[in-house]
């Protein structure tokens, strides 16, 4: 059939942490492309995947829309975004943890101090379930970027962002309060229907993803 000659479309990060991981799993488990930093767009040589390098945050909705068969992308992207997919498989790199924090020595000491202050953070929706959960009412002034400065410069009084050793908080003054979301990169894939032929694609990729895994411990 003509689906069957299509090849299974798989989104990744194009520059950033996860990139050069990612691109290291695929090649470990028999993967060959070349040029991936050039090309958008690029072709297996030897199997039947193309891989689509995309910013991480337009990961889970290409793979929602069915845009992409599978993705690779932080449980932190997809779990703002909300995005309708399934999780294959939890993938050990990439772990971080989405926190709440606060100037040390400050006036929020605890998650009960939060009431009434403003929170930055690049993640309204997460930020936004855990204070309605908590029944807090705190302000969120999103932001996209250089978030732990915000409390420095007054643009809020804590912030929500992701951290996995905590020197950044640290060199910022920081102390962390509450842990709102455990992360890591997780192989998720789209909830369309999907081909016979691109099943089978995607049991095969899994089968050798989970050879690779046992062939590494
Ligand atoms: O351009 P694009 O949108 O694709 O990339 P990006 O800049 O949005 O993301 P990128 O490459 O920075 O991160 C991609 C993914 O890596 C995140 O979505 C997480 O799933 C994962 N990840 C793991 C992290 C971290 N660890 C991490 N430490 N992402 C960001 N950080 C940042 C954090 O925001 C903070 O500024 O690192 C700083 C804290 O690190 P520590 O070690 O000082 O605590
Ligand atoms: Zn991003």
């Amino acid at each position: 059939t003509a689906d069957s000659k299509t090849s299974l479309r798989i989104a990744i990060q194009k520059s950033g942490r996860l990139t050069d991981k990612t691109i290291d799993l695929l090649k470990g488990i028999g993967l060959r492309f070349d040029d991936y930093k050039r090309n958008l767009l690029v072709k297996c040589r030897n199997f039947d995947v193309e891989l689509l390098l995309i910013r991480d945050d337009d990961i889970p909705e290409y793979v929602q829309d069915g845009v992409c068969d599978l993705g690779f992308v932080g449980a932190n992207v997809t779990a703002e975004t909300g995005a309708n997919v399934s999780v294959l498989r939890d993938l050990d790199y990439g772990v971080c943890r989405l926190s709440l924090a606060a100037p040390k020595d400050g006036d929020i000491q605890t998650t009960e101090d939060f009431d009434g202050k403003t929170i930055a953070t690049s993640y309204p929706k997460l930020t936004r379930d855990f204070l309605d959960k908590q029944e807090l009412n705190a302000n969120i002034v999103t932001i996209s970027g250089a978030v732990e400065v915000a409390p420095r410069l007054e643009v809020a009084d804590a912030i929500v962002d992701l951290v996995s050793t905590g020197n950044t908080l640290k060199a910022n003054g920081l102390q962390e309060l509450n842990t709102i979301l455990e992360s890591e990169t997780q192989l998720i894939r789209t909830n369309k229907e999907l081909s016979p032929g691109k099943k089978e694609l995607i049991d095969k990729f899994l089968q050798r993803m989970d050879g690779h895994q046992q062939a590494e411990r």
